[in-house]
């Protein structure tokens, strides 16, 4: 539904700088877009879950549970059984982290599936230290308020990417990870930032919003470029032109 009302926008502004601009567009243009965005969803799914297993939501969106504000005892993102699996949160700048507060999920018998957790962090998302390591103790969650608290403060460590691992084959699953910077003790600053994990399944489900990452979004641009490698000739657009087309689309209001 979120992408059919996506290909609604675009066509409509499409079709608002085909008029201003003297660009033909038309229901050949309509289908390549939507052929554009199938063959996203495809390589995504490819890409996230390897297992062949169906997928119950994207990554990405599976695993915005996780930092949703939304805490009840249940899971808020769940991946695949498979190895080392991980979530991942970026906080979109790089902070000096004091505490990251992790919530399992406490509604069947599966506490210990995170035991033995890891909590890596970035400065890029691509070269990552561990920092903490869980062992076999009790943690819980909302239910019994007793959350995991990693207790950074005084240890240096600056990141943009927190990310949780698990060291085995499992399935991972979590219900909230807070994230409270030293400068501002008392704000989550993980809450609502872009998440995404290692694999997607059957227990994934969508949390209903719009694709954030990379990879998912959506630009003219990067249609245009599709089809270029692929060898169309339908867009026989300037650079000039897509470029005030891509910019006309992002001006619509979410
Ligand atoms: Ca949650």
């Amino acid at each position: 539904m979120a992408m059919k009302l996506l290909l609604a926008a675009v066509t409509i502004t499409w079709t608002a700088v085909a008029l201003a601009e003297g660009v033909p567009v038309g229901r050949e243009l309509a289908a390549q877009i939507q052929a554009d965005i199938d063959w996203q969803d495809r390589v995504s799914e490819r890409k996230a879950n390897p297992s062949g297993e169906v997928m119950g939501a994207a990554t990405w969106d599976d695993a915005s549970g996780g930092v949703d504000g939304v805490k009840n005892g249940s899971y808020g993102f769940h991946t695949t059984y498979s190895e080392n699996p991980w979530w991942q949160v970026d906080l979109e700048r790089s902070y000096e982290l004091g505490r990251v507060v992790i919530y399992n999920r406490m509604d069947s018998d599966v506490r210990k599936r995170a035991y033995g957790m890891m909590v890596l962090v970035s400065p890029d998302g691509k070269a990552w230290q561990e920092v903490f390591r869980h062992t076999d103790e009790e943690f819980g969650g909302v239910p019994d308020g007793k959350p995991l608290v990693v207790d950074l403060t005084g240890k240096g460590v600056s990141a943009r990417w927190v990310r949780c691992q698990m060291p085995k084959t499992v399935s991972f699953h979590l219900d909230e990870v807070e994230v409270y910077p030293t400068s501002e003790p008392d704000t989550n600053v993980a809450l609502h930032k872009p998440a995404d994990q290692s694999s997607a399944g059957r227990s994934s489900t969508s949390k209903g919003l719009n694709p954030r990452s990379d990879e998912l979004s959506f630009t003219l641009e990067g249609t245009a470029r599709m089809l270029e490698r692929a060898g169309g000739s339908l867009l026989p657009l300037r650079d000039q032109e897509v470029h005030a087309a891509a910019k006309a689309f992002r001006s619509v209001p979410p």
